[in-house]
Parts: C-alpha cells; structure tokens; sequence
C-alpha cells in the first residue's frame, strides 16, 4: 500500500514536470485526474465537463492553462520549496512551489507559541544566544534567507537569516527546520544586507544599513563631524563552522566602513569567489533634521547622482585578521579602515543615484546593480574592476582614503528596465537572461544582461520588492518560476480592513527563449512582510529531513538531551524549593498526571515524547504560567516557571493526537507555603 502511494507520487510528479516544461492544458489536467483515480475521468470525457466550468467560473483557456500549471494533486509533493522571510513577523516561512501551499513557519527571532519557540527552555537558551546589549529583544525582521552552498549551489543543508531591525543571524539546520543559533552583532546595530553566503559556506555574508557608533554608547547624531569621525558603517563576515553547524563568532570579523548606509549584499563566485559587494545610500552622510527645518532625510540622502558599491575581499581579510591586524571591539574583531585600505580589502565604485540590490551573476562576472530613482540596471565587469585593481588605477579617494574605481571603466553597459528598477535574478546560466523588478512600474522585466536588451516584461500587483527564481542567485539557476514579492496587494483579494496581505505572485518563466513570461497564481502572504526568498528543489532538502527525532533529542543541539526519559522512568523529584519532573507523553497521556508543588517553587518538567509514529505531535499548553511546548515524536523538551501563586492549574495535550486527546490531560497542584502535601502526591524523594 505505501509502496503503491510512492509509484503513484513519482508518476504525478513527471506528469507536473512536464506541465512546468510544455503546458498542454486539458491534456494535463485529464492526466492529473486518471492518476488521483476519479472515476472514468479520462481527457475526452471531462471535456464536456470541463467546458461548463470554465462557463459557470468565467474562466478563460488562459486560466485553465495556468491553473493546470500550478495544481499540484493531492498527496504529491511540490518540485520546489520556498524559502521566505517574512520580515517583522521575525520569522521564516516554507511554501510549495509552483502549488504556493504553505508548509511551516519557522520560528527565529520572535516567539511562536505552536512550535513552543520562546516558550520552551531550549529555545529560550537560543533566542538569549542574540541578546542585544543585554536584553533578549524578541522583535524581527527578517529581510534575506540564505541557503548553505556547496561549489556555489545550495546544498539545502543550514539556511541563514538576517534580523535587519537588531543586526542578528541565525541558524536553521534542515534536519528540523528549526533555528538553531541567533548572534547579535556586536559594532553593527542594523544589518539588511545579507544573509548571502560564500561558495563554500565558509562565511555568511552581511552589510550594515543604518551607521551608528561602535561603541554603544551617547554621540550627537545631528553633528556632521561626530558622524562623520565615529558613526560607521561595515561588512561583517561571519566564519560558518560547518561540523558543528553554527555560526564561529571567533573567527568572525568586520571590516571596518565610512558612514554609508550599506545596504543589499551579495558575494560573488567563481572569478570573484573572494569578493562580497553592497550597493550603498546616503553617501552624502547627511544627518538630517527635519525638526529644524532641514530637508528631510529621504531628501538629503539621495542628492548625489551617484552613491557607491563596497567591495570588499573576504580572503584577504582572513590573513590580515590571522596576523592579529585588527582592533577587538565589543570583544569582535574589527578589520579598521586604515588596515583594510592598506591592504587593499575595499574599494569603491560609483553606481547610480540611491542604488537598492546588487546580484552578481552566475558565471561571477557580472555585477548588478539597480539604481532605485534612475531607470538602469547598471552591468559591471568584474574583470575590469579586477584589471584596475591590480594596475592601480583610481579616479580618486573618499573622504576616508578608499580607492575609487571608474565607474566608465567598470562598466560592462547599462540597460534600461524601467522606472524604480531594484533586485535581478538569473535563469538558467548560459543564457544570460536576467529578471529585474521595477518597483515603480509594477513590473517586471526579462532581460539580456549581456547584450543589455529588454526582452520582455509583465504588470506585477502591486510595487514588486524582491524576486526568486528557482536557484536563482546560484551558479546553476534552474529557471522554471519566478516569484513576485509585491509590497502592496490593494484590490487583489477579499477587502479585509485597511491591514491588507503581501502578495506573491507566480511567473511561468519556463522557456527562456520565449518572450512570454506568463502570471500564474497570486497568493496573498499575511505573515509580515517578506523580502527576499529562495527556491530549491524539493528533493534536496527531503533528502536530509528527519521524519521523526531519535528518542529523547533536543533539538538544540540534535543530540540525546540529558533529560530524555524512557517510559518507566518517570520521576519527580522535589529539592529544597525546586521540583524537578521527568515526564513522558504518548497516546493518549502524560506521566505524570499530577505535579505537586507549594508557592514560590521552581518547577522544571523535562517531557519526552515516546511516539515513534510520524507526525504523532503532542505539546503542553498550561493554564497560568506563560510556557508551552511542541513535543515532536522524540523529542525531549523542558519547560520551566516559578509558582509564584497558589491554586490549581490544568495542563493538556493541544495537538488533537488521538480519539482520547481530551483525556491527556493534568494538574498542576499549587499548595500554600505552609500546606502539608496530601497522601498520594508523589514524590521519588519525599521529603
Ligand atoms: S529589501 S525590496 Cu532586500 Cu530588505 Cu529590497
Ligand atoms: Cu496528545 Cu492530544
């Protein structure tokens, strides 16, 4: 029977392929329906029904093509799998693709109360891991995911995530999806470029947004000459330990940057494999002042014609930083400026007015970048950058003594997309087709970035973001779907109050010599607001997802918790003003089923999940004290509270686990300070 089930999922999923690849209408949706097993629904014989739905629906042949394209039966898993941010929610979200179903929320920065996350002990550990300053912020926002590579392509096994609001990652390992690590960065207070990563994973790449001082503490924002002496900017590396899975604050570092707002990175490959680059604003360094009568700051930072791209050399850094060549601050290492100047680890190149997204090319030779109040996607040349470089050839320096590349000189051309061009993503890679998003057009464009042609473009709904096309940003881009990350969504779906979703919608992008990008779906996104995303093939990341947790994980660390409690072994023991419970759940109760304890008591219950089954999900959801967990089959999790008042609190299973889910059930008993326990609360070690 599963046997039949996984014959049944293979032959769908060619059927889908060919969809994605040919799209033949009817014919495919006849195939789709023989293989679900509906009775007698061969393609001739719904032909006749088929009909009277497009009329009934008004629906177009065009609608029926993309809905053939975009259904994926029931029980057949998705090509590709999404991998969004989703901006001040603070987490991430996984959806299919091209079906746009939604499969999990993943909890990072803020709390989730389904997955426990923020609720439990081990994922508070985690979330305190990013403490800002001190302080364990659980506001986000989640801005670029970044799949671990391998030679340039994602292999699918860590994803990364930015928190621009706090300068934080984290860590997801795939075995789980769960985050595993958050840091904070310690001279960096905002960080919106990023997460990109480096061919080989070796650093996870992120860019300063917001400049501000290093040091944490009170300098005068509105004076030009403290900003421009003390208020910096920079390029953070951080060293990613692969064995282990985290993040290697050690060996981190950054370089050291003027007051620019660096903004979008991304790193490059291949020939530029050494290289990270961030387009930048604000190189005016304005301070603003509106409450004084001076311009605004949008005014004031966008009055240059033209801003900068940072690059800088991740390869050199690490030698520079191996020979102790830098300053420690909040206990990270800082590359200064000075260093990386002299050791030429930066340069800058000039790129049209108030740039937003850089994207380097599959091959690594080319660099794109928007300029968002110009019309260009401007194309630069890596090998003319590099040829400048290494001849030393300048148009001149910063205020602070960085090389300026020419930008006539680095340019391989620029072509022009249309009105408020912002983020690129590649097709497949030999053809030099790249996707560009107009943000004030609402649309987006295909283009030739060689031969900087437009070769076709599409209305999107409403004021497009980001793109993501399937390994879109990888040396190997697999073309097939772009999705859409629109800001605004207005009249697209049902008016529900002014708060309306995001929309992502779905482009065919299938056959790349055609001009026809076709609209697909629209899906509306009400889980924050997404900014970036990326798209893998589904099977990579099955290939590494666990179906159930060894008995008696934390998922923290994917080992064997200390805690893990095997069925027998159910304790409780109480000491001094601390009462300990080592407990298990599995269909249809807990063990134990009653906890006793008298105010002002620390209680930890460390909970076992026994089921071997997939998907036989318990939790603990309790009346009172603010904690709850997920107990994945095998999972051990811990939750722990003071009783800081008397009175009796019931605890249950939340996940309808079983036709007696409502019986597992317990109570928490909470005794006067004074109170005698009664016969029969129990105890392993009386007092
Ligand atoms: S953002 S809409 Cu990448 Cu944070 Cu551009
Ligand atoms: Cu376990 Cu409901």
């Amino acid at each position: 029977m599963g046997k039949d089930k996984k014959k049944g999922g293979v032959s769908r999923r060619k059927i889908l392929k060919s969809a994605a690849v040919g799209g033949v209408g009817a014919a495919v949706i006849g195939a789709g329906l023989a293989a679900t097993k509906t009775p007698k629904a061969d393609a001739a014989s719904i032909s006749g029904e088929l009909a009277k739905v497009m009329k009934e629906r008004g629906l177009s042949p065009d609608d029926v093509l993309s809905a053939a394209k975009t259904y994926v039966p029931e029980g057949v898993h998705d090509p590709y799998v999404c991998l969004s941010s989703g901006g001040q929610s603070g987490h991430l979200f996984l959806y299919g693709v091209p079906s746009m179903r939604l499969i999990k929320t993943i909890a990072v920065f803020a709390p989730e109360t389904w997955q426990g996350w923020g609720y439990d002990k081990e994922s508070q550990e985690i979330m305190k891991g990013g403490s800002v300053e001190g302080r364990v912020v659980h506001t986000g926002d989640t801005h670029h995911p970044g799949f671990s590579e391998t030679n340039g392509d994602y292999d699918g096994e860590y994803a990364f995530i930015n928190d621009k609001s706090q300068g934080r990652v984290a860590v997801i390992d795939t075995r789980d999806w769960q985050t595993k690590q958050i840091v904070k960065n310690p001279v960096l207070k905002s960080t919106h470029g990023g997460t990109s990563v480096t061919e080989n994973t070796e650093y996870v790449f992120t860019a300063c947004q917001y400049a501000a001082p290093y040091d944490n503490k009170y300098h005068d924002p509105m004076n030009q000459k403290v900003y421009d002496t003390i208020y910096r900017g920079g390029h953070t590396y951080w060293k990613f330990d692969r064995k282990k899975g985290r993040i290697d604050m050690e060996n981190s570092f950054t370089i050291e940057l003027p007051p620019y707002m660096q903004d979008i990175n991304d790193c490059g490959k291949r020939m530029s494999h050494e290289w990270g680059f961030s387009n930048s604003f604000n190189t005016e360094r304005y301070v603003g002042g509106i409450e004084r009568g001076n311009p605004p700051f949008e005014a004031g930072c966008s009055a240059n014609d033209t801003d900068f791209i940072h690059m800088t050399n991740w390869k050199k850094a690490e030698e520079v930083v191996k020979k102790g060549n830098y300053k420690l601050i909040n206990g990270h290492k800082v590359i200064p400026m000075k260093v990386a100047i002299e050791n030429g680890l930066v340069y800058l190149i000039p790129v049209m007015k108030s740039p937003h997204g850089i994207t380097v090319s599959p091959d690594g030779r080319y660099i794109l970048a928007s300029g968002k109040l110009d019309t260009h996607v401007s194309v630069y040349d890596f090998k003319k950058i590099m040829h400048l470089i290494e001849n030393k050839i300048y148009d001149g320096r910063d205020p602070y003594g960085i090389p300026i590349l020419s930008m006539r000189k680095t340019l391989h051309g620029m072509v022009q997309t249309g009105l408020g061009p912002l983020h690129n993503q590649f097709d497949v890679a030999d053809s030099h087709i790249a996707y560009n998003s107009l943000f004030v057009d609402s649309a987006v464009v295909k283009y030739d970035y060689i031969k900087l042609k437009v070769l076709d473009r599409i209305p999107i709904h409403y004021n497009v973001g980001h793109l993501a096309a399937v390994h879109g940003d990888t040396v190997n881009p697999r073309g097939n779907y772009l999705i859409s990350l629109n800001k605004l969504a207005i009249d697209r779906f049902v008016e529900i109050g002014p708060l309306h979703p995001q929309n992502h919608e779905l482009i065919d992008i299938s056959n790349p010599l055609s001009k026809n990008m076709r609209m697909l779906y629209a899906m509306p996104f009400p889980l924050g607001e997404p900014h970036y995303a990326q798209i893998i093939d589904s099977k990579i990341v099955e290939k590494r997802a666990w179906k159930v947790y060894p008995l008696g994980t934390d998922p923290a660390t994917m080992a064997r918790s200390p805690y893990r409690t095997l069925p027998g072994r159910e304790k409780v023991v109480r000491k001094g003003n601390h009462v300990e419970v080592w407990m298990t759940a599995i269909r249809s109760h807990f063990n134990p089923e009653h906890i006793y304890c008298k105010v002002g008591d620390k209680v930890t219950i460390h909970i076992t999940n026994l089921e071997r089954a997939e998907d036989e999900t318990h939790d603990f959801g309790v009346y009172y004290f603010n904690v709850t967990t997920s107990l994945e089959p095998g999972k051990t999790a811990t939750v722990e509270f003071v009783a800081d008042k008397e009175g009796i609190y019931p605890y249950y299973c939340q996940e309808f686990c079983s036709a007696l889910h409502l019986e597992m059930f317990g109570y928490i008993a909470v005794l006067p300070k004074d109170a005698k326990f009664p016969e029969g609360a129990f105890f392993n070690n009386e007092e």
